[in-house]
């Protein structure tokens, strides 16, 4: 077991080394040529888009950013239905979405930005998309969201801390992982795979620390009348879904790739942003608010239905 634990440092070392040199040549490619276009590392920049997918992919882009702007509102204002102790789940909600709402609206501004309209269709111009910009987003908003599990199911407080400290290590390493491996999509597929392989494993670990925790402390929370412990195991289902759809995408420029594959690779990036931040968000608002109810919550009972 020692070594096995060794085992995993060295092997991330040799992985980073090995797919660390195409990266330094990536970073060393010859300057552009006067009106050559920058191709890049990204899928989405090799193909050549009708009006219709580039404003498919547009439009459903502001959806993104729309429903995070939505949402802080809704987490702001339903603040104080929530007993205190659970409240910092609506806070936690509110930061996913400020974070969120700029990181979609930089997306969307680069996807307009990058490709121009001539010859009646939309080609890349001077400036490039990425999507390395969802990663840094998800830094932020992956260790949040695990986090108000932790606060929503109210457990004590070591516990909260190494389930806590789980979340946000095993988290930010399926990333940062992915992240690197992203650089290689179109480049060198070895890498590709190998980067996503090791956050896959990170992902299993995450999900299954996530079970852990629903398994262990779903069954104290109120089955009076509204079944909390039942909401609580679909929450578990509903993060299997609805994160898996990220690694999906990863997989496009494998999968799918053609301008239509581009073009749902955002479509999927986008409902995976409103079902795993907001609609997330919306149920566990809504386990804390019944919660509440339970310990007598004046604000919370000022609420319920008749
Ligand atoms: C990557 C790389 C390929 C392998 C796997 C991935 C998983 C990504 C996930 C992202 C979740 C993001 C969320 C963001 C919310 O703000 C990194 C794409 C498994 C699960 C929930």
């Amino acid at each position: 077991m020692r070594f096995a634990k060794k085992l995993v440092p060295i092997a991330l070392l040799s992985c980073l080394i090995l797919t660390g040199i195409p990266l330094i040549s990536l970073a060393q490619a010859d300057p552009l040529q006067p009106g050559e276009v920058a191709v890049g590392t990204v899928f989405e920049n090799l193909f050549i888009y009708t009006p219709l997918q580039h404003d498919i992919v547009s439009h459903v882009l502001t959806l993104g950013f729309a429903a995070q702007a939505a949402g802080l509102v809704y987490f702001l204002a339903t603040l104080n239905n929530v007993a205190p102790r659970f409240r910092l789940s609506s806070v936690l909600s509110a930061v996913v979405m400020s974070s969120a709402f700029l990181e979609l609206f930089q997306i969307f501004q680069n996807w307009n930005s990058s490709f121009v309209f001539s010859d009646g269709v939309y080609q890349l111009g001077q400036t490039a998309f990425s999507n390395g910009y969802r990663y840094m987003n998800w830094s932020i908003d992956v260790p949040m969201l695990l986090l108000q599990l932790v606060v929503v199911l109210g457990i004590a407080r070591k516990q909260a801390v190494s389930y806590g400290t789980q979340f946000i290590i095993g988290g930010l390493l399926m990333i940062w992982t992915g992240y690197i491996g992203q650089f290689y999509e179109v480049t060198n597929l070895a890498p590709f795979w190998i980067w996503g392989a090791i956050s896959t494993v990170f992902y299993v670990y995450v999900l299954f620390v996530v079970g852990q925790l629903i398994n262990r402390t779903a069954g104290d929370l109120p089955r009076d009348p509204d079944n909390l412990p039942k909401a609580m195991r679909f929450v578990f289902w509903f993060v299997l879904v609805t994160w898996t759809i990220y690694p999906i995408a990863y997989l496009m420029p494998v999968l799918w790739p053609t301008a239509w594959g581009a073009v749902t690779r955002q479509v999927l990036y986008t409902i995976a942003d409103i079902t795993s931040k907001v609609i997330y968000g919306v149920i566990l608002s809504y386990i804390a608010r019944k919660q509440s109810q339970a310990i007598g919550y004046e604000a919370a009972i000022a609420t319920a239905r008749r």
